[in-house]
């Protein structure tokens, strides 16, 4: 059965078609002069040791691609290493802790409760269930340059009035309240969204079918589609044909169905980019790929994973970043310096013309001075923020990450010569220790950030003895 989406993308895929399409050179109206087209790919737990540009045994091969053609990111963090706090960072420019959104949206908020409470949180801080009203995402940014601004997926930053439609994007496609799918395999979930899917299509099929069609539509105008998957969030439900040939590779269960999520995803990835290039708008068109967290799973060389406790390590709070834009950004470029998912925000804004000091707040930075290496990433430090655990919050300047604990203890890590957090040494790099700790007071103190008693330096601090990391 063809789907709207899926007769416009085969009718688009016919070559000859195509061809004269892409010399009729469609003139873009708005947007400033040479402005790129934006296409912002972000999924959901992919962990930064499951790309295969990054070394390890998994097999992205459009992926890799991308990254090839474009600038990697080595080091990238999100402020804040959970589902929606990270994309209220992504989308903002601002610091989740800043915007007051320190855990996910859990799923059982009532409509129009602001906050809610985690009784396990040793900090008792409430968090924001959602953006603030009037916050300002890349979408609002872009659109006031000139642009169409799409969103598509999971937004898990609340429905209602707090849908993207209200935050700065013209429309919106395939997106809840929330934070995962019932299936990948359809139905996906009891909400009115996707209900046209016949059974069985995959979702992050589905996700591609209606990025695709956007692309094919929107090729006349400057555009940004913000296309965030679902995956590879639980559950792990793969495609039964790809999960089959996992298992005929050898793998079981929940390997093999991941292995299986993983491919629908790099083959969306594949699919993205050829519309793209179909369109004939590869060469200035900026397509961002990330993860909003750390993987599910702990994969070495990192330590950690999303699970609780171990979130701010680099298992949980690193991330894939790239950056691929043909016309401008050099193919193979490569930047190791720690860079934040809330610089995003003002490199778009740059990239599309505007001027960053429109915008109050941000935490992020813009790269377009690092993806033109004209210059280096623009700060210090990076503060890594999340509250549910002891372990809240980390500080990241240069080779050093400190983790703070609600308890009042620190741990330090060198993480460039030791990358799996093993040594930890804040009791011998009590210097280096005690700036990084004294940052991470000053920048709670001006933010007015909520903490558990006597957790605060220097009150009561006293330097981790340096022992056994765990
Ligand atoms: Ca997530």
């Amino acid at each position: 059965m063809l789907t709207p989406s899926r007769f416009l993308s085969r009718a688009i895929g016919l070559g000859g078609l195509l061809a004269g399409l892409a010399s009729l050179a469609p003139a873009v109206r708005g947007a400033a002069p040479g402005a790129p087209n934006v296409v912002i790919l972000f999924a959901d737990d992919l962990g930064w040791s499951e790309v295969g540009y990054q070394g390890t045994r998994f097999a992205t091969p459009h992926l890799d691609a991308l990254a090839r053609r474009g600038m990697v990111f080595s080091r990238a963090y999100a402020a804040s290493p959970t589902c929606s706090p990270s994309r209220s960072g992504l989308l903002t420019g601002r610091h989740p802790a800043e915007l007051g959104v320190v855990r996910h949206l859990p799923a059982k908020v009532a409509r129009g409760q602001e906050f809610h409470d985690w009784p396990q949180d040793p900090a008792g801080m409430p968090s924001r269930n959602g953006l603030p009203a009037g916050a300002l995402t890349y979408g609002h940014a872009l659109q006031r340059l000139g642009y169409h601004t799409a969103f598509h997926g999971k937004w898990h930053l609340g429905g209602g009035e707090r849908f993207p439609v209200h935050f700065g994007f013209h429309e919106q496609v395939g997106t809840t309240d929330r934070g995962q799918p019932a299936s990948y395999l359809a139905p996906f979930w009891p909400d009115p969204v996707y209900q046209d899917a016949p059974p069985g299509t995959y979702l992050t099929d589905r996700q591609t079918d209606d990025a695709v069609a956007f692309i094919a539509a929107n090729r006349g105008r400057r555009f940004l589609l913000s296309l965030f998957y679902y995956a590879v969030h639980t559950p792990k439900i793969g495609r039964p044909d790809h999960v089959a040939a996992a298992k005929a590779r050898g793998l079981t269960g929940l390997a093999a169905e991941y292995d299986a999520m993983l491919r629908s995803l790099d083959d969306s990835v594949g699919r993205i980019v050829a519309a793209v290039e179909t369109a004939g708008l590869r060469e200035n068109t900026v397509v961002v790929f990330a993860s909003d967290q750390g993987s599910w799973f702990e994969r070495p060389p990192l330590r950690g994973s999303k699970e609780a406790g171990t979130a701010l390590f680099e298992g949980g709070a690193r991330v894939p970043l790239l950056v691929s834009w043909p016309a401008r950004v050099r193919a193979g470029s490569r930047c190791e310096s720690p860079v934040s998912l809330t610089d995003v925000f003002p490199t778009l804004v740059e990239i599309a013309g505007g001027r960053v000091a429109d915008y109050r707040g941000l935490d992020g930075r813009s790269l377009l001075p690092v993806l033109l290496e004209r210059g280096p990433v623009a700060r210090e430090r990076i503060v890594l923020y999340r509250s549910y655990d002891n372990q809240y919050a980390a500080v990241v300047e240069g080779p050093w990450k400190l983790i703070a604990h609600r308890d009042g203890h620190h741990e330090l890590y060198q993480v460039l010569e030791d990358i799996g957090e093993a040594d930890n040494r804040a009791g011998r790099e009590i210097g280096i220790a005690q700036r990084l700790a004294t940052h991470l007071a000053d920048w709670e103190a001006s933010l007015g950030l909520r903490l558990a008693p006597g957790a605060r330096f220097p009150a009561g601090w006293v330097p981790a003895s340096g022992g056994p990391a765990r």
